[in-house]
């Protein structure tokens, strides 16, 4: 394990907004990416999503439960390759209530949409709020492989004021309450950071969301 001359801490980054590190232990990292891997394939796997002005998300992305496209949800893969969204499993669904007890002391329920994005080192992703949900329950954030900076805003505009996060591969971060609908979005990718024995070269993060659909 690397020396910090600051140790990393649950740090409370906005009301309702809560950072953890190394949530996950390094197995339970390798379980989540073998699955991101099977999830990742197609029918209905990683995909280029398009916005609705003709630009593309450097990210790639593949849905499980419910899939989102720019900007609602659909049950098949309305603009990729047509097939139905992938089952989201339900111990993916147990591990977002438990996520959400660890970081906010609360219990939430009903986990039935997993947003899976894929950073390559040049990806990022602009900010944006996750707002096509008809559920107010907290989204929980994972992240395995290379390190990145998470940017986590204020409700009301994409602007300042906002703190930057580091999130290392196993970090969680959960955002409810009044930073549900807080503007984020990750301007930066640190190639080459991910734990050599996680085996992945790029970052994965995992959103856990109810979709109240
Ligand atoms: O990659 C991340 O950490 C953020 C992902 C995100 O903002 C999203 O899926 O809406």
């Amino acid at each position: 394990m690397e020396a910090e001359l600051f140790p990393r801490i649950r740090t409370d980054i906005a009301p309702g907004a809560v950072h953890v590190p190394d949530w996950l232990a390094p197995a339970r990292q390798r379980e989540l990416l073998a699955a991101c891997r099977d999830w990742a394939r197609p029918p209905a796997g990683l995909r280029t999503v398009r916005t609705p002005g003709g630009g593309t998300m450097t990210a790639r992305q593949v849905c499980l439960g419910w899939h989102w496209y720019p900007y609602a949800y659909a049950r098949t893969v309305v603009d990729g390759d047509g097939t139905p969204v992938k089952p989201f499993p339900s111990w993916l669904g147990e591990l977002g209530r438990e996520a959400v007890r660890d970081a906010l002391d609360t219990d939430a329920s009903g986990y039935d949409i997993a947003l899976i994005n894929f950073y390559d080192g040049d990806a990022r992703m602009g900010m944006h709020r996750d707002g096509d949900e008809k559920s107010d329950a907290p989204v929980v954030s994972l992240s395995l492989g290379d390190t990145c900076v998470f940017r986590f805003g204020n409700p009301e505009t994409r602007t300042r004021p906002y703190t930057d996060v580091e999130l290392r591969s196993g970090d969680l971060f959960v955002f409810g309450g009044p930073s549900r609908l807080a503007y984020h979005g990750v301007p930066r990718v640190h190639p080459g950071t991910a734990p050599p024995e996680l085996g992945l070269t790029g970052r994965l993060n995992i959103t856990l969301r109810v979709s109240g659909l």
